[in-house]
């Protein structure tokens, strides 16, 4: 028995999880949904519409990307993906808990090519940027769940939506730091092969 991660590769929630685990150097065995043929197994084991991810640990379930990633740095904590102080802990989960509003909301908006999307995208980015000028990474001075919970989307963006970052530096300096760290790399192989 071990840890099963219910994942699809274009899912950016996934990859949330997929980064930790390859940070972390869990080993997993991985099924892959087809998010367009979810199977009804899935819906039962997440109701009531089966999203991914989910994990899966010696039958226990446990789905929410932000909630398996911090299950999972409780689980397995070296190396840690929180800061040791509970102020800044507190910090990366209050980032964490208004990702939806700050960059998701938008991403989404933009996707879908909502009138005054682009805008609002570039508020986002614009806020992100903003930290990022005042710290190396979003969970402050090492790399850690804050970066992890918004990098998928701004890899997306970039690598699968054309999106040029390059208006945002302090933003374009942490992709290229991220970008070196293996799990990192790994996830942005996974966009490319999504775009190719
Ligand atoms: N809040 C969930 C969101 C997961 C999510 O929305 N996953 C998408 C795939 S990227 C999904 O399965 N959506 C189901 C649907 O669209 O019906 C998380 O953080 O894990």
């Amino acid at each position: 028995m071990g840890i099963t991660l219910y994942d699809a590769p274009r899912c950016p929630f996934c990859a949330r999880t997929r980064i930790v685990l390859a940070e972390k150097g869990v080993p997993y065995d991985t099924v892959t949904i087809d998010l367009a043929d979810r199977p009804g197994w899935l819906v039962e084991r997440n109701p009531p519409d089966g999203r991914v991810p989910v994990l899966e640990e010696d039958g226990w379930l446990l789905p929410e990307s932000a909630v398996i990633d911090e299950y999972l740095e409780e689980r397995y904590p070296d190396p840690p993906l929180l800061p040791p102080d509970p102020g800044e802990r507190a910090a990366v989960r209050l980032f964490v808990f208004r990702f939806d509003e700050t960059l998701g909301d938008p991403y989404y908006a933009f996707r879908r090519e909502q009138t005054g999307a682009a805008d609002w995208l570039a508020l986002g980015l614009g806020q992100v940027d903003a930290l990022l000028a005042a710290a190396p990474f979003l969970t402050g001075a090492r790399f850690g769940l804050a970066d992890v919970s918004y990098l998928p989307w701004l890899l997306r963006l970039h690598g699968l939506m054309g999106v040029s970052l390059e208006a945002y530096p302090a933003l374009s300096r942490w992709l290229e730091s991220c970008a070196e760290r293996p799990a990192v790399a790994a996830e942005i192989e996974t966009v490319a092969s999504l775009a190719a």
